[in-house]
């Protein structure tokens, strides 16, 4: 039996996937290290180590310089906390797992719907509280005929789109160009959000896309709107945000994902018309496992020579 290949673990992810890669490779495990001894750990790994498997969310960037380095294998879809750039630099292939966690990540999406415009869980808290023994909950608003403006229609975006239609909600839409799709492209963010009763952004992070969503877009979706984030908390200045929903500048929000997590400001906490969530999208024991399935697919195809499954930049 060939000895075991090397793999670089360059952080803590998916408990499951961990134990996988154990048994599967040598692992060596960064993220175990104290700091100062993660150079030597690099330096021992020189020659003899060309993969790194990580979770995508962030990546310590002292795996550059392991020299011997050929191919990083995220979890996760989003890769904002990998850089990429010197990863194509160096001609380091990054391998992400997209596709199998879309439909996870839509039903969080539709539940963020349903519990914002129909204040499921302020009505939850109002028969806790007894409040149902002195008056009714006041009436909410239909989703039926109202406008769903999505930012960052994509793959979950269109998992999104399937779940929104039978609700009978229209759909509206702004990437930076238009798909060939049969729904309202909006050309800017604020146009977007002016068509919008609910904006919902499943935006990936990164420089381009960095609190895009700004007081501008918040007031353009107006004091009945509803803002949804399932994609980058970093595509949000959540001050504004914050502001907006204070002020009544918009009515609601349903946040999946934040800034600075898992820090949430308290003030948000606070906030009846607010629904916030962990950042569960793609938690479930079957989508958490099949993301494992393609990091472990990926790696796979990487030292048996065949083409990876799923690349960042080669979809
Ligand atoms: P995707 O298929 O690449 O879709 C993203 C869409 O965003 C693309 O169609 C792209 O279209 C658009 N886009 C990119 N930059 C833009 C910009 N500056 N302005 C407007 N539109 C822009 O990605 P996906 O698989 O659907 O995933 C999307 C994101 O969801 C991930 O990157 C991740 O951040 C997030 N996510 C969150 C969770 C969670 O648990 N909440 C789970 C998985 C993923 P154009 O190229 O046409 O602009
Ligand atoms: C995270 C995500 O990876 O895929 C992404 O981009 O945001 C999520 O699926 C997940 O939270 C891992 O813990």
């Amino acid at each position: 039996m060939p000895d075991k290949q090397n793999l670089l673990v360059v952080n803590e992810f998916h408990p499951e996937t961990l134990e996988r890669l154990d048994a599967l490779y040598h692992t060596h495990h960064l993220w175990r290290c104290a700091e100062a001894e993660r150079p030597k750990l690099i330096k021992s790994l020189q020659g003899r180590c060309q993969a790194a498997a990580t979770g995508s969310w962030t990546c310590d960037p002292i795996v550059f310089e392991l020299e011997s380095l050929q191919i990083i294998a995220a979890f996760g879809v989003g890769v904002d906390g990998i850089d990429i750039d010197q990863a194509r630099q160096r001609n380091i292939r990054v391998t992400n797992t997209p596709d199998v966690l879309n439909d996870a990540v839509a039903d969080i999406a539709l539940a963020l719907i349903l519990s914002t415009t129909r204040k499921l869980l302020a009505a939850d808290r109002f028969l806790r509280r007894g409040d149902w023994l002195k008056t009714n909950f006041p009436p909410t608003r239909d989703l039926g005929g109202k406008t769903l403006g999505i930012v960052g229609l994509g793959r979950i975006g269109q998992a999104i789109v399937h779940r929104a239609l039978p609700f009978k909600l229209k759909i509206g839409y702004h990437n930076r160009s238009p798909k060939n799709l049969p729904y309202s492209y909006y050309p800017t963010l604020k146009d977007l959000a002016a068509h919008s009763d609910i904006l919902l952004s499943v935006l990936p992070g990164g420089e381009e896309t960095d609190r895009i969503i700004d007081a501008a877009v918040l007031e353009s979706l107006g004091p009945q709107g509803i803002f949804i984030n399932v994609g980058r908390g970093s595509c949000v200045d959540e001050h504004a945000l914050i502001q907006a929903l204070q002020t009544g500048q918009i009515a609601g929000a349903g946040l999946d994902v934040y800034e600075d997590e898992p820090n949430v400001p308290a003030v948000l906490m606070q906030m009846d018309n607010v629904v916030l969530l962990p950042h569960i999208g793609s938690g479930t024991v079957e989508t958490r496992r099949a993301m494992g399935d393609l990091v472990i697919e990926n790696l796979g195809a990487f030292f048996g020579g065949e083409g990876l499954v799923s690349e960042v930049g080669r979809g």
